[in-house]
């Protein structure tokens, strides 16, 4: 017994020395200390021995528990530690390792056109006014002075959603709702948005493209205000040197009307870009059409206005040189990140 005893606890040790993970431990401790345990069913056994040797081998066995469970708690903590560190370990974090830079995005070049040009205006003393894109043809065409019959109106021109319903093809109807609102004078506010027109795309052609329209409103408003105002934009826009050029032209909403030119960037002797004429069309504008006036609310015996309207797609091709306007909608990084330098 003496030396089944001694061999006991050498195995015992041994299991625990190996133990590698708690896991295995609680293993260790169920074979001999579980309730069918080696060393618990070698206590029970005690009864079974000739009295005399009873209390000598209960204390052996006894005192090997009580060594087996310090020895389990022990390389239970050193386990413990172990994997602590270990975690620790695997969660490092080299606080010194030089940080991962987030790729910067950058504006679309629409964007960056359209931010220009609302901050021109904002800077002479316009306020930003939006609308509905699907709108009703009273406001887009009805109150522009449009006749009934004006080709824009007929469906092959324009998205219908009902008969009286649309997809705006201008943002006028936006200046049209904010005469309307605000009745007092002066008004002074730019419309910019998307807008929807039923054309074949081509390089100078899109079904969505963007405008910004702009509206005056005041006593004593005149084509000379139009005239100021318009050359300010186009040289804050394309440089102080260009040459601003006003022809008539025809609108439904303003009498008289113009189209607004600047000089090409060629010096006017003629290129690609500008097919020789040496000038660029960049917006319509006009004086409001009384009738425009009267349906919105204002007397047009005591008010007068004007009004401009430019695609921003045509500017942001004629600003960076771009040739087909199908470029700006097909979000190829490579095309768009040439203008990553441009916004602020
Ligand atoms: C243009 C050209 C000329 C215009 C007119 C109006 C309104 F609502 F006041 F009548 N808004 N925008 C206008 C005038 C737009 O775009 C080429």
């Amino acid at each position: 017994m003496r030396l089944d005893i001694e061999v006991l606890r050498q195995t015992i040790m041994e299991a625990i020395e190996k133990a590698g993970d708690p896991e295995a431990l609680e293993e260790v401790r169920r074979r001999y200390l579980g309730r069918k345990g080696e060393l618990t069913m070698a206590l029970r056994a005690l009864g079974e021995l000739p009295p005399p040797e009873r209390p000598r081998v209960g204390e052996r066995l006894n005192a090997l528990k009580v060594e087996v469970e310090e020895a389990l708690t022990r390389k239970g903590e050193t386990l413990a530690r172990a994997m602590e560190e270990a975690r620790l370990m695997a969660e490092r974090v080299d606080v010194l390792l030089p940080g991962r830079r987030p790729r910067l995005g950058y504006g679309h070049p629409i964007r960056l056109v359209w931010d220009e040009i609302e901050e021109i205006f904002l800077g002479m003393g316009f306020t930003i006014a939006e609308g509905p894109e699907i709108e009703l043809d009273r406001y887009n065409f009805e109150a522009l002075n449009f006749p009934p019959e004006h080709p824009a109106r007929d469906m092959q021109d324009s998205f219908y959603i009902t008969s009286t319903v649309l997809l705006r093809t201008h943002t006028s109807p936006v200046q049209v709702r904010t005469m309307e609102a605000l009745r007092p004078a002066p008004i002074r506010i730019i419309a910019p948005g998307r807008v929807y027109r039923r054309d074949a795309p081509d390089a100078s052609h899109s079904l969505l493209f963007h405008q910004v329209e702009g509206l005056v409103v005041d006593e004593g408003i005149t084509f000379a205000d139009l005239k100021g105002t318009l050359v300010a934009f186009a040289r804050a826009m394309f440089g102080s040197e260009r040459e601003v050029s006003f022809r008539p032209s025809f609108f439904p909403f303003t009498e008289p009307s113009a189209e607004v030119y600047i000089s090409c960037s060629c010096g006017k002797g003629g290129c690609r870009v500008c097919k020789g004429s040496g000038w660029l069309e960049i917006l319509g504008a006009g004086a409001v059409h009384p009738n425009v006036l009267a349906v919105s609310g204002y007397d047009p015996e005591r008010f007068t206005g004007f009004a401009f309207g430019m695609g921003v797609e045509r500017i942001a091709l004629l600003k960076y040189g771009i040739e087909d306007m199908r470029l700006l909608f097909e979000n190829d990084l490579r095309f768009l990140a040439q203008f990553a330098a441009e916004g602020r």
